[in-house]
């Protein structure tokens, strides 16, 4: 169809996604740039992630001044959080309070969905059609989210359910759970941490295990005012850490490994981390082969098995919270999970002994006969994750190739950022990126997105576009990274596990090397002068 051309709004960069990644996106190609770029998004507010987060417990388990947007110094001086963990409601804040001091409201469209993007060869540019109407953008720059779309498994019957079904990443404004039998599908990060927030309001929970999992202290406390204080005259250095660090997560990366030390040393490590909380301390500042080597990897899980077995006082409940796969999963923390088993308005079913059969209108009923009734199912079950966020939207590329079809093997990219065959898309947090602490990938790919656009602006040219041959070898380094990682062994979003049938066998999905030689490869290739890519300049230049 052909469009009315007056009704095509044009933009120098369209961005899709306001949460941190398109936020900051905005804030540099319009303050380092000069550029024309417009934020859209579906939600009715900013914050992406956190945007629809907002059930009970919501919180960043990274430590809060590494849960910043990095880069943005004056910004980091505004932030009011004061404990070690920021909640959804503090996030969702603090990027409102950005867009404001920013002055960048005006570039924001809300409850606008990106429908389809197609590469238009001649006019050098993507024609967008969004929910509420077309637009014409010069680039294109993605930032979906790594965890936007939401898996919602089928369960027999559960159309019977007469009770209210709420995912947790859809939570509704409306629904209050003080005093109701809640059920609780999933028990990952969000149902680990929503379990805790809620055991303490609800009438009865009844928490519906398929695999148990490793969790560990969190830690949570109050900073003091010395110690904030500090952070805020120290945030060049903690950005400048990200060149030293494997992961960005603000923990010290120890090298020493569990066969260094003595048994009880070892043992006294493993508390000092548990008194300490955080997961990443548990799994990184305590040994460097925990993440990597089995017998280490048995070591700190054979630790966490006997914490639960201490905390939780009904054995057998206990023998259901232990998990028996290897302690590779993205790790947990939590503030007295385990401890809500011993409530007496509290229930554990373990999914794997008595499987959920069927439901009807009161509840669910298990292999065992027994119904368990509630007022409200919570599907805490997780999402489609990375790649899995790019499915609904059409993005078609030069050759009208689409992306969903450039990706049927296996998602491919250089960098999480760009595709060969889509010039001037960019991506944040696209898969094959790093895996690392979140606000770290998302500042240092706005910084090279912008910085990329830049140069394109300042030397004429028109396009850029990834060579075929760098994004087959990033996949390769990508997956060789990956060789014997005790992380594919387990039922995780990371790989794509999570989801039957996902994961194809060429699937990497993260770059695993390390942030530190992340940030020298994506560099190298700005200083180097973009030998991945094909830049074609305008003929008037
Ligand atoms: P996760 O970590 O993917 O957890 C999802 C949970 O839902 C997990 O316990 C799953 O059990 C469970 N699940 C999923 N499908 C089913 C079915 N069909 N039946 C029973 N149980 C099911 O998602 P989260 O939202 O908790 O966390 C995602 C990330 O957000 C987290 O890692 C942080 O980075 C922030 P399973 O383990 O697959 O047996």
């Amino acid at each position: 169809m052909v469009k009315n051309e007056s009704e095509t709004r044009r933009v120098d960069a369209l961005i899709v996604g306001a949460g941190m990644g398109g936020l900051l996106a905005l804030r540099k190609l319009t303050a380092e740039q000069g550029l024309d770029a417009l934020v859209i998004d579906q939600a009715a507010g900013v914050g992406g992630t956190w945007f629809w987060n907002r059930y009970p417990g919501s919180l960043s388990d990274t430590q809060a001044p590494m849960y910043q947007l990095p880069f943005e110094k004056e910004l980091y001086q505004r932030t009011k959080w004061t404990k070690r963990y920021a909640t959804g409601p503090e996030i969702r804040e603090y990027l409102e309070d950005a867009v404001d001091f920013w002055g960048l409201r005006d570039r924001i469209q809300l409850e606008t969905a990106l429908v389809s993007a197609t590469w238009d060869d001649t006019a050098h540019e993507w024609e967008i059609e969004t929910s509420k109407g077309s637009i014409r953008a010069t680039y294109l720059i993605t930032a979906l989210g790594l965890l936007s779309n939401r898996n919602v498994p089928d369960f027999p019957g559960i159309g019977d359910f007469a009770g209210r079904i709420v995912h947790t990443a859809d939570w509704p404004a409306d629904l209050d759970i003080t005093g109701k039998r809640i059920g609780v599908i999933g028990n990952g990060s969000t149902g680990v941490q929503f379990m805790t927030a809620a055991a303490k309001v609800v009438g009865h929970l009844t928490s519906f295990q398929r695999t148990p999992q490793f969790s560990v202290p969190a830690g949570n406390r109050e900073y003091s005012e010395e110690e904030l204080q500090a952070f805020k005259d120290e945030c060049e250095s903690i950005w400048d850490q990200y060149t030293r660090e494997k992961l960005g997560f603000g923990v010290d990366e120890v090298s020493r490994k569990t066969t260094d030390v003595s048994d009880e040393e070892r043992e006294a490590i493993f508390e000092w981390a548990w008194q300490k909380g955080g997961n990443y301390t548990f799994t990184n500042e305590t040994f460097a082969d925990v993440t990597s080597d089995h017998s280490a990897n048995k070591l700190a899980a054979d630790f966490v098995r006997r914490k639960i077995a201490e905390i939780v006082e009904d054995p057998e409940t206990a023998r259901r919270l232990t998990p028996t796969e290897i302690f590779a999963r993205r790790p947990i923390c939590d503030s007295g999970y385990f401890e809500i088993f011993n409530q007496t308005n509290v229930d554990l079913v373990s999914l794997r002994e008595t499987p959920i059969v069927t439901f009807t209108d009161r509840g669910a009923v298990t292999s065992d006969g027994q119904l368990h009734e509630f007022d409200v199912l919570v599907m805490a079950t997780g999402f489609d994750a990375v790649e899995g966020s790019y499915r609904g939207v059409q993005i078609t590329g030069r050759e009208g190739e689409l992306l969903s079809e450039h990706w049927a093997d296996a998602p491919r990219s250089h960098l999480g950022i760009t595709v060969s065959g889509f010039p001037n898309l960019f991506m944040i947090l696209g898969p094959n990126g790093p895996f690392v602490n979140n606000p770290a990938a998302i500042g240092i790919q706005s910084r090279w997105i912008a910085r990329t656009i830049g140069h394109l602006v300042e030397s004429g040219g028109e396009s850029i576009e990834l060579l075929p041959e760098v994004e087959e070898r990033w996949l390769d380094t990508c997956l060789d990274e990956l060789h014997g990682s005790l992380f594919l062994e387990t039922g995780s979003w990371i790989f794509g596990n999570n989801i039957p049938g996902k994961r194809k066998a060429k699937t990497a999905n993260f770059y695993v090397g390390g942030l530190d030689n992340y940030i020298r490869i994506s560099d190298a290739e700005i200083d180097d002068g973009y030998p991945s890519y094909d830049i074609r300049v305008a003929a008037s230049v």
